[in-house]
């Protein structure tokens, strides 16, 4: 199949999932052609199936903000006409399902038609796209897509509570390569540059944005270091980044937390981890908990969204309600406090995400694909 893929090409979940999607399809023998502004960050294999095209927005001194459907949906058309493509993937709502479907009418104009996939991803419908400003354009491109998915159950339900939705919606979860977690000795895996052997690891991965609510990732770690020697990773960049830092200084832990910055290379960082932190305020799937469980770390988590559908209460980690930070300390000094019972939460954890695997999910979406193709 000739697939074009829509995504976001930084660090977030949406961009990955797209990223790595593109890569096993490419892997299957499909062609694929990422269309977006920057080649996305988790793009790191090279074949002659996987194509790049960059959109560029020209800068107009007329313009305050830059007219980026214009160009996108312009190089979609542009791209389907050139490779044949017959589906478009698009990944998050904003602004790429509608830029599909502008470049499918004008690709109509021309005979030539192209299917839409769309798949919802959280932000895109929770917090951006049921709001008043945007809502009527999000749900006319999801009206009109000729596939749409969501990646979790909590998702669609949410989709169908905030907008008036007259498709099916079909839930593919995301998923993870596990060959890109593969076993770590201990030896390549130091943990001794970090912590002292007698302390515990405790990561938190995220973009630092307010949904994340990184700061009570500091009010956790504190209340576990207390009880539990343990160090802090925190991986990943955003505007929450000095709030925290400043608050760890106040509680005087600053040196046990190490900032990492952004990363593309999760999969390695996780394997000194023993404890992972996802606080978030929602969460349409909570990728970066499956990341973590698929390299043994259990979750301690908010219950909001779809992170019921990932981590499973006292199994693989522990939910508590947002904001909790006494529950979710306490829970993460059970998991740590014994090493045999860390031990089991680290197993259960690897168990779950298998259930996540890429051989599991990626024929749901390439039944999909075929199925709009009438093949
Ligand atoms: O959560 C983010 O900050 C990034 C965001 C995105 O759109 O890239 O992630 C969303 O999509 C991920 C992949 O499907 C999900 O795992 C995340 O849970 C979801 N984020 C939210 O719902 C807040």
């Amino acid at each position: 199949m000739k697939v074009g893929i829509v995504c976001y090409p930084t660090f977030g979940g949406s961009g990955v999932v797209a990223s790595e999607l593109g890569m096993s399809l490419a892997k299957e023998g499909n062609e694929v052609h990422f269309i977006t502004y920057k080649l996305p960050v988790r793009l790191d294999f090279i074949s002659n199936n996987i194509h790049f095209h960059e959109v560029f927005v020209e800068e107009y001194p007329l313009f305050q903000f830059q007219p980026y459907e214009l160009a996108l949906s312009s190089k979609i058309v542009e791209v389907v006409e050139m490779y044949n493509l017959e589906i478009l993937h698009v990944h998050y709502a904003i602004p790429h399902a509608y830029a599909a479907y502008m470049a499918k009418q004008m690709l109509k104009e021309k005979g030539i038609v192209v299917k839409v996939v769309t798949t919802l991803h959280g932000t895109d419908i929770t917090l951006v796209g049921s709001h008043p400003n945007y809502k009527t354009a999000v749900e006319f491109s999801i009206n009109h897509s000729d596939v749409v998915t969501t990646v979790s159950d909590s998702l669609k339900s949410d989709t169908l509570r905030l907008f008036n939705i007259k498709k099916e919606i079909q839930v593919i979860y995301n998923f993870i390569d596990f060959d890109k977690y593969p076993e770590i000795t201990d030896e390549e895996c130091q943990r001794s540059s970090i912590a002292q052997n007698n302390e515990k690891i405790v990561t938190h991965i995220s973009n630092l944005r307010p949904v994340k609510r990184a700061w009570d990732v500091i009010d956790i770690f504190y209340k576990i270091q207390k009880k539990i020697p343990s160090k802090l990773l925190l991986v990943g960049e955003g505007p929450d980044r000095e709030r925290i830092e400043c608050m760890a200084k106040d509680l005087g832990i600053l040196d046990k937390i190490l900032f990492l910055g952004n990363s593309n290379e999760v999969n390695k960082l996780l394997c000194y981890s023993d404890l992972f932190i996802l606080p978030s305020e929602t969460e349409s799937f909570g990728l970066a908990a499956l990341e973590a469980m698929a390299a043994k770390t259990p979750v301690i988590s908010t219950n909001s969204g779809g992170l019921p559908e990932v981590n499973i209460e006292g199994v693989t980690g522990f939910l508590s309600n947002i904001g909790d930070t006494d529950n979710m300390a306490k829970n993460g000094i059970y998991i740590l406090e014994s090493d045999e019972r860390l031990l089991k939460f680290k197993q259960n954890a690897f168990a779950q995400a298998q259930q996540f695997s890429l051989q599991n999910i990626l024929p749901g979406y390439i039944e999909t694909y075929k199925e709009v193709l009438g093949k």
